[in-house]
């Protein structure tokens, strides 16, 4: 039995210790990229992010796919992807918090108003603002999964006034949750702040863009609203985003992902003021903690257990 490790720009020296502690018995792993004469059909189970195009077609007898990070839109797109191997996504409490971190960081950067004092700073001018309070302020999280519904509750904790909006119906302690297409409006109209979590799918396809920033609220504690992307640069419209920051209908923006990454250096983007761009690091997988999960749900697998977090292909996440 062997398991295979396919991480595009990692060597699979980068994650033989991990490998070696977590999966002692597994006797072979190979790295795709960097190993072209592996024994292919002894490979029963391949951990991947950014699956090669000649990935699957090699593996003849793989029994479970495995994915690098909670997003799966990269092994959804891969060429030659089977169509009945079950996909795990990654999904731990390292990962979640890193979200978590960021997401809480951009909401108090825009509500202590940063970018402003940055400018301040830059231009070495001492000119304090009125200031809201967190309470003031309500954020609306789209996406209230695994990393929504923690940032989600981490900004409760701060002391903002969230709402959620999701697929199917939550009901969360002191939040006010909203579903589907159908309650998007109101949700939207509600939100002074947006963050997204969502993932890469059919539906969520360009949802960023300029007809949401219109449904934001526009009489909350900021005046403008704020957009922030965590989630799949696939969502937003990124010209859309720059063009709301520089005609005022947002105030401020932090977006993490791109539709093209990585974000060329000639980009628009790069250059507004009230926007903080941030390189998909929001959140990054522990190759140890990656290895960890991965061992422990192919031991369940082999003694008749669940897998646990198995993608929909049907929804797409
Ligand atoms: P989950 O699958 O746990 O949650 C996804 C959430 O999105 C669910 O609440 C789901 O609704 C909701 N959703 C999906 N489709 C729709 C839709 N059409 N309309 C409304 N809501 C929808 O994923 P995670 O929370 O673990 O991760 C979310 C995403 O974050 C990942 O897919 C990935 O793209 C991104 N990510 C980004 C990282 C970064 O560094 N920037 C790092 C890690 C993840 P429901 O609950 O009803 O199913
Ligand atoms: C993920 C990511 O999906 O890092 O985990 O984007």
């Amino acid at each position: 039995m062997s398991v295979l490790i396919s991480v595009k720009g990692d060597t699979s020296e980068q994650w033989m210790p991990a490998l070696e502690k977590s999966l002692p018995e597994e006797n072979h792993f190979w790295n795709s990229f960097d190993h072209q004469d592996t024994s292919w059909d002894e490979v029963r189970y391949a951990l991947v992010w950014g699956p090669d195009e000649a990935l699957f077609k090699r593996l003849p007898n793989l029994e479970i796919i495995f994915s690098l990070g909670a997003g799966v839109d990269h092994i959804l797109n891969a060429p030659g992807l089977p169509s009945d191997i079950p996909i795990v996504r990654y999904v731990g409490a390292d990962l979640t918090a890193q979200m978590g971190e960021w997401v809480a960081s951009q909401c108090l950067m825009h509500l202590r108003q940063q970018p402003a004092y940055s400018a301040f700073q830059r231009d070495h001018v001492w000119n304090p603002l009125p200031q809201p309070s967190a309470k003031d302020v309500r954020i609306g999280v789209m996406g209230l999964g695994e990393m929504g519904l923690y940032a989600a509750q981490l900004l409760q904790a701060i002391g903002f006034q969230v709402s959620g909006w999701s697929r199917s119906q939550k009901t969360i302690q002191g939040m006010t949750c909203y579903a589907g297409k159908e309650q998007m409006a109101e949700f939207l109209g509600g939100c002074d702040m947006v963050v997204s979590l969502l993932p890469n799918t059919p539906e969520t396809k360009g949802l960023l863009n300029a007809t949401l920033i219109d449904q934001l609220a526009k009489d909350g504690a900021l005046g403008s609203p704020v957009l922030i992307n965590g989630g799949r640069g696939a969502s937003q419209v990124t010209a859309d985003i720059v063009a709301a920051l520089q005609d005022g209908r947002l105030k401020g923006a932090s977006l993490d992902v791109f539709e093209s990454e990585p974000l060329h250096r000639d980009h628009p983007a790069w250059d507004v003021p009230n926007l903080f761009i941030t390189p998909h690091i929001a959140a990054w997988s522990d190759r140890a903690q990656v290895v960890h999960y991965t061992a422990e749900q192919i031991k369940a697998y082999r003694s008749g257990k669940p897998l646990r977090n198995l993608v929909d292909r049907s929804l797409g996440y």
